[in-house]
């Protein structure tokens, strides 16, 4: 689906410090890649404490609020943007249910996880919420608009 301004359907999607430290960062990448999606922005860095509390600030009053922004402010994060029809809820599905114990096998967190405050991956929740993380995490000039020599073979009606 392609939106008001002509961009295609878009998520922004975080490695959390654990799945870097851990070495996943290539599994995970292979996930997105490997389903089809088309990768439009990538980068490492250690996340600010300001970045972190503007990210989760829906969660602000909740009480694991100061462990979620010490832990994700504790090494480093690859976040990516991903494009792709229906990009935002297959990547939730992709990533699996917040409780890596009760995400069901397949999924990132049900494959690779065990703890809620361990769970590996971000995935934004919605297109509004997307778009918005998208901008808080990324410049214009960071992202890149193309189109796989693959997408025929991917997509029927390339829209
Ligand atoms: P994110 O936002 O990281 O993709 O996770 P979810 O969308 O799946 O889950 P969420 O927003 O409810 O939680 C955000 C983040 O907080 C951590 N968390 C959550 C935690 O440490 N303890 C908790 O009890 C909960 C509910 C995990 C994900």
């Amino acid at each position: 689906m392609i939106d008001e301004e002509g961009l295609k359907e878009r998520t922004f999607i975080a490695i959390k410090p654990d799945g870097v430290q851990r070495g996943l960062v290539g599994q995970i990448v292979s996930r997105f890649e490997t389903k089809g999606f088309t990768l439009v922005g990538l980068k490492i860095m250690t996340v600010t404490k300001e970045l972190a509390e503007k990210h989760y600030d829906v969660h602000k009053d909740k009480p694991f609020f100061r462990s979620l922004i010490e832990f994700i402010t504790s090494g480093p994060v690859v976040a990516m943007v991903w494009e792709g029809e229906g990009v935002v809820a297959s990547a939730r599905k992709i990533i699996g249910a917040t409780n890596p114990l009760t995400a069901e096998p397949g999924t990132i967190r049900g494959d690779y996880g065990i703890s809620v405050g361990r769970n590996l991956i971000h995935g934004s929740d919605g297109i509004e919420t997307a778009k918005k993380e998208i901008s808080l995490w990324f410049t214009e000039e960071d992202l890149v608009s193309w189109k796989p020599c693959l997408t025929t073979w991917i997509v029927e009606k390339d829209s």
